[in-house]
């Protein structure tokens, strides 16, 4: 009985630590996201613009997290780049209707609905540029609602 009382015990507290750890994982995207929709709602212009500009990833890790927005009819980042063999995973939350991305060159199409984190990842294995591009019909802009992927 007592070991039974035991190993509830530590498989209690596993739990406890893997909600803890997992509640902070997305209280940190969360907090990009709210930060992303702040900027947005204090300037009404900026609606035509990437945000948070250019990306450009640490060149000494070898995995590396992006937290993006996508918006009508932005990405929050215009370009993203990475270097060769980084594998790359982005979190991307709509701030407002429906929208998508895809990267052929990755086989990636992924639909993004407001309110949900999706999850895209791939391991950058060529240098180039890769433009990524909304997939849903999103309005007038749906057309030139794409960023560009620069592997170096
Ligand atoms: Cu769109």
């Amino acid at each position: 009985m007592k070991r039974y009382t035991s190993s509830f015990l530590i498989v209690s507290i596993l739990i406890i630590i893997l909600i803890i750890i997992l509640n902070n994982n997305n209280s940190i995207n969360n907090n990009t996201f709210i930060s992303d929709k702040e900027k947005l709602l204090q300037n009404p212009s900026t609606w035509n613009d990437c945000i948070n500009g250019d990306y450009i990833s640490d060149s000494n890790k070898d995995t590396v997290e992006i937290e993006m927005s996508v918006y009508q009819w932005k990405y929050s980042y215009c370009t993203i780049t990475v270097y060769k063999n980084q594998k790359v995973i982005i979190n991307i939350q709509s701030l407002d209707v429906p929208h998508g991305i895809a990267i052929e060159d990755f086989q990636i199409n992924s639909f993004i609905a407001p309110d949900n984190i999706s999850k895209i990842e791939f391991i950058a294995i060529e240098n180039g540029e890769f433009t990524y591009y909304c997939t849903v019909f999103c309005g007038e802009g749906h057309a030139f609602h794409k960023g560009i992927i620069i592997v170096k």
